[in-house]
């Protein structure tokens, strides 16, 4: 079953907004396969975000997502990577629908609540920087045979 990296950014940390986001995946239907509470050092953000390297948002961005903790998850379920992504919104919380976390809960692209892979090769790239093997459970759920 595909997998996905999800982050809720220190800011929804701090606002208090792990136990809806993570309800909001619970009740979707797909299965957390990880989660852990933790600091991401200036090498992680990094890495994770090498791919904007260079852009003028960049120094804030590694700025602001080493700020205070960020709650890493790896989600599992059929097409989850685009499914993640929808219940996102877009990254700029002014242009995200209402009923998405960010068109929900955001109001500045630079404060925008989460994160999640982008394509299936972001999602093993991601999930592979945030955890060790040992960190995924693998596991059934009882519902299963309602969602699929
Ligand atoms: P997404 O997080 O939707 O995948 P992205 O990968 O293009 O968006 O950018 C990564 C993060 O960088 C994004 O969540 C918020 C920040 N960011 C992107 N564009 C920005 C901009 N124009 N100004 C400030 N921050 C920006
Ligand atoms: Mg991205």
């Amino acid at each position: 079953m595909e997998k996905t990296f999800v982050m809720i950014k220190p800011d929804g940390v701090q606002r208090g907004l792990i136990g809806e986001i993570v309800a909001r995946f619970e009740t979707k239907g797909y299965k957390l396969a990880g989660a852990k509470l933790m600091n991401i050092s200036n090498t992680l953000a990094s890495v994770h975000y090498g791919e904007h390297e260079g852009k003028p948002f960049y120094p804030g961005l590694v700025k602001f997502i080493t700020s205070g903790p960020v709650f890493a998850m790896v989600w599992e379920g059929e097409n989850v990577i685009a499914g993640a992504r929808q219940m996102m919104g877009k990254t700029n919380p002014q242009e995200a629908l209402p009923s998405t976390i960010r068109g929900d809960f955001g109001l500045s692209v630079g404060k925008n609540l989460i994160h999640g892979s982008d394509s299936p090769e972001s999602a093993v790239r991601e999930i592979g920087l945030f955890f060790n093997d040992s960190e995924l459970v693998d596991y059934q759920k009882v519902n299963e045979k309602w969602l699929y």
